[in-house]
């Protein structure tokens, strides 16, 4: 059974999961409006991971005899400077999102809640990946600089990305 304080740590990482879903469908639309297809494939995906990553957390505080809360959101913005201005703002938000996570283990072995302190390495883990990833894009994003060609390889290359990890289709609806 969780306790009063971990129910409520875990519902406000609900809502940091589902606000993230949101940023990222809305940079998503951003980029194929823009015509980025590559980025905005990859940026689908993202959004869908990340309903998952919210859907596993209520549904994990519904198990252990918590209320999952669904929660109300703010519109994330609708507008990017440019695509390197985007993904730098992806790596803040994993990297928000990873301190969240981080402070949620804390609360659990401050409150000897071991049970959620198991589950929460599934998402410690998701973190280092998905920073990781922000981190790599960053990196190739930099080395592009303003390079227009350089620009469509790396739409390119980042669609492929998006169907490797099986979310290649996800810009088409998910077709
Ligand atoms: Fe939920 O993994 Fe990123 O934020």
């Amino acid at each position: 059974m969780l306790n009063a304080k971990i129910e409520k740590a875990l519902n406000q990482q609900i809502l940091l999961e589902a606000e993230s879903s949101q940023i990222y469908l809305a940079m998503a639309s951003w980029a194929e409006v823009e015509g980025y297809a590559g980025i905005a494939a990859f940026l689908f995906h993202h959004s869908d991971e990340e309903r998952m990553h919210m859907l596993k957390l209520l549904r994990f505080v519904n198990e252990q005899g918590g209320h999952g809360v669904v929660p109300a959101l703010p519109a994330p913005s609708a507008k990017y400077k440019g695509v390197k201005e985007l993904f730098q703002q992806v790596l803040e938000h994993e990297i928000l999102v990873s301190n969240e996570i981080n402070k949620l283990v804390d609360i659990c072995l401050k409150e000897k809640d071991y049970t959620t302190h198991n589950f929460l390495q599934w998402y410690v883990s998701e973190q280092i990946e998905e920073e990781a990833l922000a981190r790599n894009v960053m990196d190739k994003l930099k080395l592009i600089g303003g390079d227009k060609s350089g620009m469509y390889f790396f739409d390119r290359d980042i669609a492929g990305l998006a169907a490797a990890e099986g979310g290649g289709a996800d810009a088409e609806g998910g077709k």
